[in-house]
Order: C-alpha cells, then structure tokens, then sequence
C-alpha cells in the first residue's frame, strides 16, 4: 500500500497540467490501492467521491496550484478516513489489560508498552494471566528481562483470576500495570466469561484490543464484538510493518468508531508507535516524516553528549557515541524512509547493506584503540593503523579510510557549529528541533 501510493501521488505531481482526465486518473489509482489493501469497497468510494468533488471545484484556495490543491484534498481526505486525530496517551498511573484472539501480538506489544512507559519515567509491571498456552509466561518472563520489567505470573494456576489478584497485590508499587491475557482462535463463550471476570477484578482504565493487520476489513467486526463484550478503550494494530492489509485493518477501526492507538511497527520492543493518522497519511504518500524521526533521534542521542558533540571537540569518542546513536535509531533504510523528500528517493539496498557493514568495522577499529588515540586522533601514525587494523581484524588502508572519514566528518561539524548551514536551511530546522527539546 505504502509504495503503491507514493508511486500514485508522484507520477501525479509529474504531469504537466492537472485536469479532470488526471485528477480521475489518480483517484482510479487510490481506488485500485485502497481495494487491494483489502479496505471496504464502499469505504473506498465514498472516499473517492469526497475526493472528486473537493479537487474539481473550480475556485482554487489562494496560493495553490490546481495540483498542489489536489494532493492536498487528497491528503486531508485520507487523514479523516483513517482516524482524524493523534492517540492520545496518558503519562500517568493506570491499569491496562490487552486482550485480543490467538497471536495477534498481545505478549509482544505487553513488552513495547512496558518499554514505552518507563521511557516515559513510570514504572511497570506486567502480569501473564495466559493459562491456556504452557510456554506463555515463560515468553513474557523472557520478553520483561529484555525491557527490565518485574512480570508476576503462576505457571501452576489454572485461574486466570487468580492470578490478576495474586499480580495485583505483588506490583501494587507500579505506576503501570499490564496484563497479558490468553488468546484463541475465536471470541467464545469461554473466552467471555474469562475476560470478564478479569476485568471484574482488575477494573482496567485501558481496555486495548490487539488485532493484527493483517486481518484488513474484518477488522470491523472484531472490534465491534470486543467492544460488546468488555468496553474498549482502544485498539492497537499490530503488524503493519509486514502487512499489506493495514490500512484496511485502520479504516475499519474507525468505522467500528474505535480509537486506535498504537501501532505495531516490528517484532522488537522499541517498534511501537502512537498512531497518529497525519502522520501515517504523511508516510503513506511519501511526503516524509520528520516528527517521527526527531522522536526517534531525540530517543536515540544523549543530550549531554550530543551538546559536547556540537561544542566540544569532535574526536573519536564522539565519533562512536554517533555511531552508537544512529545504530539506536534503527536501520538506514529506515531513517531515510522517514527524512522529507527522501522518501521517494529509492537507495539500492546494497548500498545501504554496504554502510551498515562499514559502520559494524569502524566500531571494532574503535574498540582497537587506545584511550589516547581516540581523544587525540593526531597521534595516530603508520605503526599505529597497523596495529589497529590486526587488532580489529580490518585491513591497514580500512583503517586509514576510516579516519579519512572522521576526518571529513569533523570538518563538516565545525562548518555546521559557525556556519550558515546550521542557522538556516532545513539541517538547521532539524537540528534546532532536536536540541530545543532536549
Ligand atoms: N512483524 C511483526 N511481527 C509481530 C508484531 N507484533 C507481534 N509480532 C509477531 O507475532 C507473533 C505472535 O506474537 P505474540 O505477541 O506472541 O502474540 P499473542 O497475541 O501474545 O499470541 P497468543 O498469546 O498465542 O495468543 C510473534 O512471532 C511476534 O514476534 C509486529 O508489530 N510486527
Ligand atoms: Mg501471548
């Protein structure tokens, strides 16, 4: 979905004029897309008929092309189908439980929550109340070391009631506490029962459903019967990074009329997102992302050494610190996916595999030197690359390529410390954004 529109859009703003003929066109092409995301057929046409109205009037709004208005009508008309407006999550102490059918992500995003609310300066416990599948509390046991979470659970006790109480009771010093319920294959009269007698006892402020994306427009369905059920307070998509019925899956929780609010972006912890229909929208037409990135980046780089970075000197130390960050930030492909105007930039994957491989040596070389070395670069010499270079298994001339980068590199910071680049243009917009937050 995500490619096929940008694809739409940018074949669109490539035309010379922007009449009716390829103002059909494109909404012919978003059609084709939606459709094959699996979102509902009358969803879609709705949609394109908002769409058609809205772009062929024949007063523009000052300012705008008769194209720049089109993507325009295009993006805001998305935006409505897909939510309106941002998640909003509530920094404060709360019980969530997460419910949802057999392996849609529940003990996964347990952990990407946990993860979330600690960054957020709360402390969280979790509770594995799954007394259907043997290796379940095992696997969040696993999944709490990783993100350093206490999680209760009884591997004995066959009521999951039970064992909400007994967890109640051990975490009851937490900011956040997150239950992790059973699975199954379809919404029975089991499962209903059993879901609401946890919720008896735990009286959980979020009651999040966790669907799996690739589920598209039955999505509906599901939420709604959930809903019946127990009272959501929300849903929580998961998958859409390997999904291609995800936007299927997101209109369809809107027209249940239930709140999605996050997004499961991966298998890891840190891919959570707080939906944000703009922002998706943004991504999905490829206009880029920049918010996104900066969260992320504000995530990743430690205030205090990213402001030694920009005063101080830039020598090794800081240099590994960077690499360190950029690694935290995730793969190239998708920081770039996210830069504005990189999206649509297509990067062969080979070059970014090339990078990445570059970035794993320059650690091991890092790792090879002296303290010495790292905070006066200038000491390094012929004897000393030899030596580095056996030490982190790298060629000698690897090494010296790798300091010819440092090199390039520090002129560059210095230029952005006094220069232009740092006080106008869209570097310094970013780099203003990251350091104003921090
Ligand atoms: N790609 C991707 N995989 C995910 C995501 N969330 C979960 N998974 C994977 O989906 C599978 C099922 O995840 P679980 O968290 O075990 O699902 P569950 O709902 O707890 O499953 P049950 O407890 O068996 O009902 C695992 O292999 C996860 O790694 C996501 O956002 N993206
Ligand atoms: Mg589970």
């Amino acid at each position: 979905m995500f490619d096929k529109l940008k694809d739409s859009i940018s074949k669109f703003a490539k035309l010379g004029v922007a009449d009716k003929g390829a103002v059909e066109a494109l909404i012919k092409d978003i059609q084709r897309t939606l459709i094959q995301s699996d979102v509902n057929v009358k969803l879609v046409f709705e949609l394109s008929k908002n769409i058609k109205e809205k772009a062929l009037k024949d007063d523009l709004p000052a300012g705008l092309t008769r194209r720049e208005h089109v993507v325009d009508i295009v993006y805001k008309e998305l935006v409505e189908f897909l939510g309106k407006s941002k998640a909003e999550i509530k920094l404060e102490k709360q019980k969530i439980l997460l419910l949802g059918l057999f392996g849609s992500g529940k003990t996964t995003t347990t952990a990407k929550i946990a993860k979330y609310y600690l960054k957020h300066g709360l402390s969280v416990g979790a509770i594995s109340c799954d007394t259907w599948r043997p290796a379940a509390y095992e696997q969040l046991k696993t999944l709490g070391k990783q993100v350093k979470i206490e999680v209760y659970g009884d591997a004995k006790e066959k009521d999951p009631v039970k064992i909400v109480k007994e967890g109640l009771k051990k975490l009851k010093e937490k900011d956040i506490i997150i239950v992790d319920s059973a699975g199954r294959s379809a919404i029975d009269g089991e499962l209903a029962k059993e879901l609401k007698d946890i919720d008896k006892i735990l009286k959980a402020d979020e009651k999040l459903l966790v669907m799996s994306g690739d589920i598209g427009q039955a999505a509906e369905k599901q939420a709604s019967t959930f809903n019946d059920l127990v009272g959501l307070t929300g849903v929580i998509v998961t998958k859409m990074d390997s999904s291609a019925k995800g936007g299927g899956a997101l209109s369809a929780c809107h027209a249940a009329d239930v709140n999605v609010k996050f997004l499961g972006m991966g298998e890891k912890p840190q891919d959570l997102e707080i939906y944000d229909p703009v922002r998706f929208v943004s991504r999905l037409l490829g206009m880029g992302d920049l918010e996104t990135l900066l969260e992320k980046a504000k995530e990743a780089i430690d205030p205090e050494k990213a402001m030694d970075i920009m005063k101080g000197d830039f020598d090794l130390n800081a240099f590994y610190d960077q690499i360190e960050s950029t690694k935290k930030m995730g793969s190239f492909s998708k920081i770039l996916e996210m830069m504005p105007g990189m999206g649509n930039v297509k990067i062969p994957k080979d070059m970014l595999d090339v990078q990445e491989e570059k970035m794993v040596k320059w650690k091991f070389m890092l790792d090879s030197m002296t303290k010495e070395e790292k905070s006066k670069p200038d000491v390094l010499n012929r004897q000393r690359y030899d030596r580095i270079s056996k030490g982190s298994g790298t060629k000698p001339e690897d090494v010296r390529d790798f300091i010819k980068h440092y090199d390039q590199t520090k002129k560059m910071m210095k230029k952005f410390k006094g220069g232009k680049m740092f006080k106008r243009g869209p570097m310094a917009k970013m780099f203003k954004g990251m350091m104003g937050n921090m």
